[in-house]
């Protein structure tokens, strides 16, 4: 019995790829078709009289949900989570792809792509910084996971540092095949960075409308690429473009999500700045330790605002989560 393991290189709702691809007396059943997310493992076993096909149990799983749940991509090794000023930055639904990257323990560094453009100016960039978790006791392991990258299509040092990262995070990955996925609103560069960083590539790119400074769909079908990085040939290294997700949707997130996502209010807890509520909103409460130890940081303006950020970024998602609640238990 000869199995095979195949990466799923591309998939839409009628058709997939497949590396290697299937052997010619083989193909897909239409009912497994639909449970097959980009970036799976599949294992076909060749009986002598009939083939068998099984997705292999997946690391991690990228959703989201808008009434239904769906599915955009398996088996990542990272994310990264493309944004820019143009168009506009929208710092909620970026925060929902961080938060669902988090829970499914997928380490992901932010991309501020095009900073050429006026729109993406300093303030912007601070704006962005509370997508960064806070790193409380200085540089821990888990604060290297997460970082900001600056990029340009139009400058190649930029470029460059992006192919570093690439290799970094394919050197440091225990694995011999690295998977990482570019995630973000339509517009925002990811087929573009990707064509740039990979000429083969090819992959259409839309433009933005001035007028709404919306990006328009152009990626309709999610696609990795193989990405050779130099000087080290055993690891091979995956590129996956996906199409702009304008609405990311979490109608199911929960507290404890948000709880993972927002770790450092345990950790500053831990280093005895306790809260004395066990629901506190970390706002004006007496006692308050997130609010104790904001307030000892205040000589150090940009760990201030990065806290602060990320509190008032906490807030607004525990509102939305509050607000679903009320209106779920009146209806
Ligand atoms: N100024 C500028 N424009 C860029 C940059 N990267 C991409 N774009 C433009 O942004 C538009 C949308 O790019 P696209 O790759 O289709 O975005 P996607 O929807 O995220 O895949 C295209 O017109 C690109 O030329 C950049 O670094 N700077
Ligand atoms: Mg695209
Ligand atoms: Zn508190």
């Amino acid at each position: 019995m000869a199995k095979t393991k195949h990466r799923v290189l591309s998939k839409s709702q009628t058709t997939i790829t497949l590396e290697p691809p299937l052997n010619s007396s083989c193909s897909v059943p239409v009912s497994i078709l639909s449970s097959i997310v980009l970036n799976d493992s599949i294992e076909t076993t060749l009986k002598p009289e009939k083939q068998q096909i099984k997705i292999l149990p997946r690391k991690n799983l990228l959703t989201r949900s808008e009434k239904v749940e769906k599915k955009i991509v398996a088996n990542l090794d990272h994310l990264f989570l493309v944004v820019t000023n143009f168009p506009s930055f929208n710092l909620m639904n970026s925060a929902k792809m961080a938060i669902r990257a988090r829970n499914e323990n997928i380490p992901f560094t932010v991309i501020i792509n095009k900073v050429d453009h006026s729109n993406v100016n300093e303030s912007f960039k601070k704006k962005v910084k509370a997508l960064v978790p806070f790193d409380v006791c200085g540089e821990t392991k888990d604060s290297k996971k997460f970082k900001v990258v600056q990029v340009s299509l139009h400058d190649d040092t930029l470029m460059h540092n992006l192919s570093s990262k690439i290799r970094e995070i394919a050197l440091t990955s225990e694995n011999s095949e690295v998977s990482i996925c570019l995630i973000g609103q339509s517009g925002v560069g990811k087929s573009s960075l990707i064509n740039k960083l990979i000429p083969s590539a090819s992959q259409k790119t839309g433009k933005v409308s001035t007028r709404y400074k919306k990006g328009r769909h152009t990626t309709r079908e999610s696609r990795s690429f193989e990405f050779k990085i130099c000087g080290d040939n055993k690891k091979k290294v995956f590129i996956i473009d996906t199409p702009g997700i304008d609405s990311f949707g979490l109608e199911s997130l929960r507290c404890h999500e948000l709880a993972k996502y927002f770790s450092e209010w345990e950790e500053i807890n831990q280093q005895n700045f306790f809260c004395k509520f066990k629901d506190c909103r970390h706002d004006c409460e007496p006692g308050c330790g997130v609010q104790n130890f904001l307030i000892n940081l205040k000589n150090d303006s940009e760990n201030f605002e990065h806290l602060y950020r990320r509190l008032m970024l906490w807030r607004k998602l525990m509102f939305t989560i509050n607000k679903k609640n009320v209106e779920n238990n009146r209806s």
